[in-house]
This record gives structure tokens, C-alpha cells and sequence, in this order.
């Protein structure tokens, strides 16, 4: 992204754009996740394109989770391995996950490049590709039904960066811990979760690892209890409340720049 100017005001949202154009470019984004891209910056800008309290605490949450899950799974989609693909393997190893490549919009070539993607970051295995997606989850009918016997199928937590709806309730209805990042916590992904992130995958996963190396050491009762006694009804309200008062104290500051009179 050379292109982009050196004091461009919005220079790091442009980079970041830039990987999603790249990772188009390159075969293993789907059109679609361009479109995603942008609802994602959307709601980035209403949530101050910072992790708020509430993200905060369910990313510590998400974290106490997936390092007491039996067999946690991280699920990968186009977006997520252009956005995040050495944090995402650097997450996995730490909480002893599986990466599983799992796409909407499934094609041979994406799944590999998927894959390849993530074992040029580092990835020792990675489930989900060609004949090893021969699982079904039940109830849904996009391509995100077929899984990794190994993988998805047999998970007890998920964690799903950036998810596209119905797949999150098909789990939940298995009996899964679902773990969602999205920045739109209107989405049915985000009310269907067991537990939401409502921030940007890119301050997110860099967050768990944060957490999730601290608490790694922690007791196992005192992370079981961290998950039950999290209610996540409340802290997507807590997110509500949080966007509506930031929205009304800008309505009530103003908003617009400075600049010499003519
Ligand atoms: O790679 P595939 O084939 O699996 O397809 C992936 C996409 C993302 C195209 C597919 O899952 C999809 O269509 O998703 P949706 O329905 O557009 O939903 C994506 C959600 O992620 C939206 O609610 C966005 O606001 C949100 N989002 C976008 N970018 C980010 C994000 N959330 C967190 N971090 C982001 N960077």
C-alpha cells in the first residue's frame, strides 16, 4: 500500500483495507468480504475504533473459555486469515486450539489458500479442507454445514472471528460454546452467541493472547466460574448503552473540525 500518503489522517483504516484488497487479490477473500469489511468499519466508527469495557471483559471471558474448553476449535474465513493470520496461529498454540478453515462461500481453491495462508503463519495442522470437511452440522444448508469430523463437529467451544449468522444458532442448538467477534452487536451472530466480542478482529485476537497467556496459570475452578457467572445478555446491553451515550456526549459536544474562517 505505497500508495497511501505518510500523514493521511486515516492511514492505519487505509492499511487495513488495503489487506482485504490483497487478500481479494490474491484468491482466498470473498467478494462478499469486501462488502463485510465495510459494514465492519461502520460500526468500528460508533464504537470509537477502540476496545470498549465491554469487549473487554468478554474477550478476558472468551479467553478463560477456550483455555478450559476440552476441545476448543478456532474457525477461519477469508476475512479473518488476510486480517489476523500469525495472531490467529500465535492464539491457537496458546489455548491448544484447532484452526478449521470453514467458508460461506466455499470453493477448493479458497480453502487452500486459506490453509497455505495459515501454515506460512506458522500452523502445524489445519482442518477442514477438501475431503476432510465430511461432517455435517445439522440444520443448515449453507456451505458452512460441511466440517472436520476432527474439528468443528466435535468441538465444545468455537471461537468464529467474523461470523455470517445462521451457522452461530445451528451450533448453539448442538450444545456448543460459541465465541463470535463482530463489530455489529445487532447482528443475529452477535444474539446468537455464547459469548460476544464486540470489537474489531484486529484489536481482539491480540487481546485474548494478552489474556489468555495471563491467565493460563490461573486456577481452573476460578476460569470455570469467570464463564458461568458471565451473562451475556447483559453485556450486549452494556454495549447498547455504551454506543447511545458516546452517540448523545458527540451530539452534545459537536463533532465538526476547525479550520480559519474565509
Ligand atoms: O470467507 P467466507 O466465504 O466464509 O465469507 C466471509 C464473510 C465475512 C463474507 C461472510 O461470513 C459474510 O457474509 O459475513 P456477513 O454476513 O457480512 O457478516 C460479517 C459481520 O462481521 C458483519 O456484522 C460485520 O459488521 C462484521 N465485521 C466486518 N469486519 C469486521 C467485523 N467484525 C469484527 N472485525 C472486523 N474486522
Amino acid at each position: 500500500a505505497s500508495w497511501v500518503p505518510p500523514n493521511h489522517p486515516r492511514r492505519e483504516s487505509l492499511f487495513i483495507r488495503e489487506r482485504l484488497v490483497d487478500g481479494f487479490r490474491d484468491g482466498y477473500v470473498a467478494f462478499q468480504g469486501l462488502i463485510a469489511h465495510g459494514r465492519g468499519e461502520c460500526f468500528d466508527y460508533l464504537v470509537g475504533e477502540s476496545t470498549i469495557p465491554p469487549a473487554l471483559t468478554a474477550e478476558r471471558v472468551a479467553a478463560a473459555a477456550l483455555l478450559t474448553a476440552s476441545h476448543p476449535v478456532i474457525s477461519v474465513n477469508g476475512n479473518t486469515a488476510t486480517l489476523a493470520p500469525r495472531q490467529i496461529v500465535e492464539l491457537s498454540k496458546l489455548i491448544n486450539a484447532k484452526l478449521e478453515v470453514n467458508l460461506f462461500y466455499r470453493t477448493r481453491e479458497r480453502e487452500e489458500l486459506i490453509a497455505r495462508v495459515l501454515r506460512e503463519s506458522g500452523a502445524e495442522e489445519v482442518l477442514g479442507v477438501a475431503d476432510d470437511a465430511s461432517c455435517t452440522i445439522p440444520e443448515l444448508f449453507s456451505e458452512r454445514r460441511r466440517v472436520s469430523c476432527r474439528g468443528i463437529y466435535t468441538a465444545d467451544v468455537v471461537l468464529v472471528p467474523l461470523e455470517d449468522g445462521d451457522r452461530t444458532e445451528a451450533l448453539r442448538k448442538m450444545g456448543k460454546t460459541v465465541i463470535a467477534i463482530d463489530l455489529n452487536p445487532l447482528s443475529r451472530t452477535s444474539r446468537a452467541a455464547s459469548i460476544t466480542i464486540v470489537d474489531n478482529v484486529i484489536r481482539a485476537i491480540p487481546n485474548m493472547i494478552k489474556f489468555a497467556g495471563e491467565m493460563r496459570e490461573m486456577p481452573r475452578d476460578e476460569l470455570v466460574n469467570m464463564v458461568r457467572n458471565f451473562n451475556n445478555e447483559e453485556n450486549l446491553r452494556s454495549v447498547l448503552t455504551f454506543i447511545r451515550d458516546r452517540l448523545s456526549e458527540l451530539a452534545s459536544k459537536g463533532i465538526t473540525l476547525e479550520f480559519p474562517k474565509p
